[in-house]
């Protein structure tokens, strides 16, 4: 992020795995969702990182669920719209492909996770094949991959996409830290991350758990952008659940000023991206 740069706050409001167990007003249906983004787009989210659930919650690739969840969001705020194409552990490869790759669902952006691994107690499939057809189909479609790592070695597998023409620049990656199987939520981390990026890349902390608001503080240091949301985690602070997830975007916009900084639009986000 260049001096200056506006900080560019994603919410996640829903995620694969957080119930109204964890979180009694997670929004799960697409009018919930639409309206939780529309909140927190109102509170300063430039980006919106969505998850689908079927019927009964449980996380879903289906593309018609995704359309109309971006049609909720369209029809209530101007937010850039990211797809997750990791869905959830127990959704094939084959299927997640359809999100990007059915053309029924218009988003800017999408994730793209370069490798398999251990998730907490379970295994995401992330195979070589997957991975490269799905970079292929967001190039062809000029949607823009969230590169979404959990481990430095992760980092080295994106850079080659870059290097065989897979991925474009502009590069936005995302550091997930404190998944089970994945680098620990460390602050301290991130510098070195930092250092394997080219010039000039935007990345942002993604924060699990308790490691969210911590990263938050040292992604503002380090010069990068915010993700907040349910997806991530549900206590704003210890023991107290968050109201909702515009309620994490406005203690971010609250980082960001104490920082002496702005947080960007998203106009500035897609112009920066170039992307429309
Ligand atoms: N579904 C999780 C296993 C993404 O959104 O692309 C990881 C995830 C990543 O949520
Ligand atoms: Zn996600």
């Amino acid at each position: 992020m260049a001096e200056g740069d506006p900080v560019v706050i994603t919410v996640a409001p829903t995620g694969p795995l957080t119930t109204r167990k964890e979180h009694p007003r997670v929004p799960l249906s697409p009018a919930e969702i639409g309206a939780a983004v529309a909140e927190a787009a109102e509170a300063g989210a430039a980006v919106a990182h969505i998850h689908a659930r079927d019927g009964e919650g449980l996380p879903t690739a289906d593309p018609a669920v995704y359309a109309e969840i971006v049609r909720e969001i369209r029809s209530r705020c101007d937010i850039v719209v990211q797809a997750s194409t990791g869905v959830g552990l127990d959704v094939t490869p084959e299927a997640r492909v359809d999100i990007v790759g059915s053309g029924d669902v218009d988003v800017t952006m999408a994730t793209l996770n370069p490798a398999s691994m251990t998730f907490g107690q379970g295994t995401f499939h992330n195979p070589p094949w997957f991975v490269e057809r799905l970079a292929e189909i967001m190039r062809e479609r000029g949607i823009h991959p969230e590169l979404e790592v959990y481990d430095f070695g992760h980092v080295g597998l994106c850079l080659d996409l870059v290097r065989r023409g897979l991925v474009n620049e502009p590069l936005q990656f995302s550091f997930v830290m404190g998944v089970r199987g994945g680098m620990p939520g460390d602050p301290a981390l991130l510098p070195q991350l930092m250092a394997m990026l080219p010039e000039g890349t935007m990345w942002q902390a993604i924060g699990i758990a308790r490691a969210q608001l911590p990263l938050s503080f040292a992604a503002l240091a380090l010069g990068g952008n915010l993700r907040v949301g349910f997806e991530d985690n549900v206590y704003y602070r210890r023991g107290q659940l968050a109201d909702s997830n515009a309620q994490f975007v406005r203690r971010a916009v609250e980082l960001v000023h104490t920082a002496g900084r702005e947080p960007a639009s998203p106009g500035w986000v897609r112009e920066r991206l170039g992307v429309t």
